[in-house]
């Protein structure tokens, strides 16, 4: 490897316009579940199917922390008789879903590092799921923002922007590629089963984008150096989904349980908690540094209490607000976006020297940090 000091040097962050609330996803699945209950009410009485139990904002909130989240498209997912967004497909000609939510935060990232897409040479969309397998969401991002280089796509569900994040890192280091564009297009609603109690209130949607680059050409007011990176993969059927190409083969509709989000939520915060806590202060220390002189925690954003037990193991104590923001109270769980949207929205007050920390942890399951330095 060569001696390249690698920067981050903008982040964009594209919001969709439509939001819903606790209360309003709770009344929706909270009709549905009495209307499921009252059409199969003799079979429920002989036990052959199972009632569903109603949903409260309250246990929401208090188990979570969530309390609203945005989606892509709100029609559809609060119509009983529905449950899932009504997103129409699009002809071939037109961009498609993810590619244009990715171009909005692009632009946005490309403003932030005061770049123009003539300066970059390789994209990669990374996210939990891509809406085709081919051509690459990632082409058509390159395309739309006439990048001239390559494009491709990475799956790695909560820890995508992170293990993207590094590959541009070792691109950049490895003057395979002067500056990278990652996008993380989140378009998770689709994926969710608002029928299911345990779930239905978990996931938002967004899209992020980071530039990753070379110091030496970095133009942006705020930038940080990468002082290391850290992935680790360990596997786990506690989040899955089943949802693939393999359907039709199968003969398996797509509209099954096991083939939407599905995760054994105890087990997967009591698992994932010390791994991430182990793996943060590993490598931390990895880079010379120790906890206490990081200075913000921009951790994955999956649930308030696994945020403030991590800090707590790491520091011993209760993290301030501002040590460790958490947005998720808004942007409900976005997947691999969350860190990068904390990153995003909390970065500017730091000053020359600071450390910082991104990091997210899930699916997988997968563990993914950068240790920055503000420059
Ligand atoms: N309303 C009221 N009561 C409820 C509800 C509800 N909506 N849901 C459950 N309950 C009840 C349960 O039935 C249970 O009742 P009882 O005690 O009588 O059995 C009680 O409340 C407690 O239930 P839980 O034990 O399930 O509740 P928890 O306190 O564990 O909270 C959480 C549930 C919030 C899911 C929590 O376990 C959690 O957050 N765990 C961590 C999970 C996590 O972080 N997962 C992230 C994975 S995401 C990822 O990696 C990316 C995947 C790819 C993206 C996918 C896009 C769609």
């Amino acid at each position: 490897m060569s001696n390249t000091q690698v920067v981050i040097s903008g982040t964009g962050l594209w919001t969709p316009e439509n939001t819903i609330s606790n209360e309003e996803l709770v009344e929706a699945y909270n009709a549905y579940a009495t209307q499921f209950n009252t059409q199969n009410a003799a079979a429920i009485q002989l036990g052959e199917v199972e009632e569903k139990p109603l949903s409260t904002a309250e246990f929401i909130e208090k188990a979570s922390g969530i309390k609203s989240r945005y989606v892509y498209v709100k029609d559809g997912i609060l119509d009983i008789d529905r449950m899932t967004p009504r997103i129409p497909v699009r002809p071939e000609e037109q961009i498609s879903d993810q590619a244009e939510m990715a171009v909005a935060a692009a632009r946005k990232a490309l403003a932030a590092a005061n770049k123009s897409p003539a300066d970059i040479d390789a994209v990669i969309v990374s996210c939990a799921y891509t809406q085709r397998a081919y051509p690459a969401i990632a082409i058509e991002v390159q395309n739309e923002l006439g990048i001239e280089g390559f494009g491709f796509d990475m799956l790695v569900a909560c820890s995508a922007a992170t293990f993207a994040l590094q590959r541009a890192w070792e691109m950049v280091t490895a003057g395979t590629a002067k500056a990278v564009l990652v996008i993380n297009p989140e378009l998770t609603s689709p994926q969710l089963n608002f029928r299911d109690r345990d779930s239905h209130f978990i996931f938002g949607d967004v899209a992020t984008a980071v530039i990753v680059e070379r110091a030496d050409t970095c133009k942006s007011e705020h930038s940080y150096d990468i002082l290391g990176t850290k992935a680790v993969t360990s596997f786990s059927n506690n989040i899955r989904s089943n949802f693939g190409y393999l359907a039709t083969a199968n003969d398996d509709s797509v509209a099954q349980p096991h083939n939407y989000f599905h995760q054994q939520g105890r087990k997967v915060f009591k698992e994932v908690c010390p791994m991430a806590a182990e793996h943060i202060a590993t490598h931390v220390q990895s880079c010379g540094i120790q906890v206490e002189d990081i200075t913000r925690w921009w951790l994955h954003q999956a649930n308030i209490n696994m945020n403030v037990l991590i800090a707590r193991k790491l520091l011993g104590r209760d993290p301030e607000p501002s040590e460790a923001p958490i947005i998720l109270d808004r942007f409900a769980n976005t997947a691999s976006a969350g860190s990068i949207i904390a990153f995003n929205l909390y970065h500017e007050d730091l000053k020359s020297g600071d450390h910082g920390l991104i990091c997210s942890f899930g699916a997988g399951y997968s563990i993914g940090s950068l240790v920055i330095r503000k420059r």
